[in-house]
């Protein structure tokens, strides 16, 4: 069943994106909780990190990789966190596969 991200991703309904390329989309969390709070998804719909397999390798490392290259462009040059949350216990609400890009002011560990 697709999430509201796959709506997103097909423009259906906005979002502020911030970074596109052939199999990945960020945009800003449309209820930021830091400064600096956006959301790196795969356009293939994958639901969690349960899901994966080893044919997903290439494009989690593309995420990852776009994620840096967002926080370097947001200038988060003091640090960051990129975090996913999978499944129930891992606080997952939207059922499909993200990560967290969180910046701008300074983390506390460990997350609840
Ligand atoms: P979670 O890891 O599934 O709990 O995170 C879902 C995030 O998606 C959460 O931070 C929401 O604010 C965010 N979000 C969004 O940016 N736009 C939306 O339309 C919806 C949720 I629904």
């Amino acid at each position: 069943m697709p999430s509201i991200f796959s709506k997103i991703i097909s423009r259906e309904i906005p979002a502020d994106i911030v970074y596109e390329d052939d199999v990945c989309l960020a945009f800003r969390d449309i209820a930021p909780k830091a400064p600096v709070h956006i959301l790196v998804i795969p356009k293939h719909e994958i639901v969690s990190l349960a899901d994966l397999s080893e044919s997903d390798e290439a494009l989690m490392g593309r995420c990852v990789v776009a994620a840096s290259k967002i926080a370097a462009s947001e200038g988060l040059s003091g640090g960051y966190r990129l975090i996913v949350n999978c499944g129930e216990d891992g606080g997952q609400e939207v059922p499909h596969l993200h990560f967290h890009l969180m910046g701008g002011r300074k983390m506390t560990w460990p997350p609840g």
